[in-house]
């Protein structure tokens, strides 16, 4: 069965399922259906009753609801390339980069949405300085195990979602300059963005 895959051109997780798509080779035998978020009246709830994309219909037709689980199916579908070592330390490493990268986002995501969606004299200072902090704890804890030569050697599931979390930063705050503090992060990056997979799914300007 055609896989279907709910998409937003502007969602990290989304750009992280079809990067993880294009690098395992399956992108051919996925459809993309772009939905709306942020609005009761998108088909998004028909797929996912939490309303959020990306959602993936499996070759078998299962409706799978979270991107580290989309990922993970996409991962077990070939040998080849694989995203996660199958065992031994490698494995809980790049698990948790992933989780690390993942948090990245979802503090973004908050910011976001606080901006975005909220009244501009309802904002809650407080809430954005919160969300910054555990955004730049996170970089930095990237910074260092890059440093230290942590990163896995093929380009693995968490080197993919922090890709795509640096390219969030950068898509909606690029005025705030995260590479100041990240010089090796910042040159990291720099040879990640020429990959096909991360340019091809590069968000639209101005969205
Ligand atoms: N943990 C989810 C997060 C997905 C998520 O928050 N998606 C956002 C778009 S970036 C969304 O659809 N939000 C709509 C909403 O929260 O109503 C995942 O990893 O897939």
């Amino acid at each position: 069965m055609t896989m279907q895959l709910c998409f937003s051109a502007t969602s990290p997780y989304a750009r992280k399922v079809l990067m993880v798509a294009m690098e395992k080779g399956l992108e051919s035998e996925i459809k993309i259906t772009p939905m709306a978020t942020f609005t009761t009246e998108s088909d998004i709830w028909n797929q996912n009753p939490l309303g959020k994309v990306p959602v993936l219909s499996t070759r078998e037709g299962t409706i799978l609801c979270d991107s580290p689980i989309i990922c993970e199916y996409l991962d077990s579908l070939s040998e080849e390339t694989p995203l996660v070592p199958r065992s031994g330390e490698g494995r809980w490493q790049a698990s948790n980069f992933h989780a690390l990268a993942d948090g990245i986002m979802d503090a973004s995501i908050q910011r976001t949405v606080e901006i975005r969606q909220r009244p501009a004299d309802m904002q809650w200072e407080e809430w954005h300085t919160r969300q910054s902090l555990k955004i730049d704890k996170t970089l930095q804890v990237f910074e260092a195990a890059l440093t230290a030569g942590k990163f896995a050697k093929t380009f693995g599931i968490g080197e993919i979602t922090l890709a795509c979390a640096l390219g969030y930063l950068d898509f909606r705050y690029a005025d705030e300059n995260w590479r100041k503090d990240c010089p090796a992060l910042a040159k990291w990056f720099e040879e990640i963005s020429q990959r096909a997979s991360f340019i091809k799914t590069s968000p639209p300007e101005g969205a």
